[in-house]
């Protein structure tokens, strides 16, 4: 049985969404950030990086959400949330899923932690901030873009693991000025993901109340 180790809405939400949609059985693990229990000597062990979440799979075990996500359509290819190996449609499934990790997450990252890349330098802060929040809306506004020449899904008529991930992302978004809902295509989409049992459950059993994205 998997264990997923996860805090409330923290990067562990897209692999527990999945976990969910495809329906197998997993036990879910509390790291308390509150109590700075990603980086204890216990947690380290799995997740040397001290980072949210780890997917632990029988002997494996394994961090970096994205690279979770991918491990979950492989092992339940079934569920057919990604397309087929070796298939143009699956080449597109990487790109949007590299760029939402790689791109759009990173500079979500530094918009909500600046200080990491300011350190003591306070009057830095705002300006590298608001450069993430600046980079993070272009990206959105190629999501957008893309969304609404191909959707309503990432991948056109078929949902994927992709639209999960954009769900994660955009919660973490939606204290930004220009939100991911602030554009219709997204927000369609959204409206649609939290619309899934799958979704409304991952966020439920993490003991989030309020609305999701
Ligand atoms: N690239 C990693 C990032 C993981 C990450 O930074 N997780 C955050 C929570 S969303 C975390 O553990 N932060 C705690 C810390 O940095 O101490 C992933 O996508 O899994």
């Amino acid at each position: 049985m998997y264990q997923l180790h996860y805090f409330p809405a923290n990067a562990n939400a897209a692999p527990h969404m999945l976990l969910e949609e495809i329906g197998v059985p997993y036990d879910l693990v509390l790291v308390d950030r509150a109590k700075n229990a990603q980086k204890s000597g216990e947690y380290l062990k799995i997740n040397p990086n001290g980072r949210i979440p780890t997917l632990v799979d029988g002997d494996l075990i394994m961090s970096e959400a994205a690279a979770i996500v991918l491990h979950l359509v492989d092992r339940h290819a079934e569920a057919g949330l990604a397309p087929r190996l070796g298939t143009p449609e699956r080449a597109t499934f990487y790109q949007w899923l590299t760029f939402l990790t790689n791109s759009l997450q990173e500079e979500l990252m530094i918009w909500q932690y600046p200080d990491r890349l300011t350190g003591e330098d306070a009057s830095a802060t705002d300006i590298v901030r608001h450069g993430a929040e600046t980079r993070a809306s272009r990206f959105l506004d190629v999501v957008e873009d893309h969304l609404k020449a191909n959707g309503p899904f990432f991948l056109g008529k078929h949902l994927s693991a992709v639209d999960f991930y954009l769900v994660m992302l955009s919660r973490w978004a939606r204290p930004m000025a220009q939100p991911p809902r602030a554009r219709p295509n997204i927000s369609k989409l959204l409206d649609r993901m939290t619309g899934l049992h799958s979704v409304r459950r991952a966020y439920e059993q993490e003991g989030i109340a309020d609305e999701i994205c």
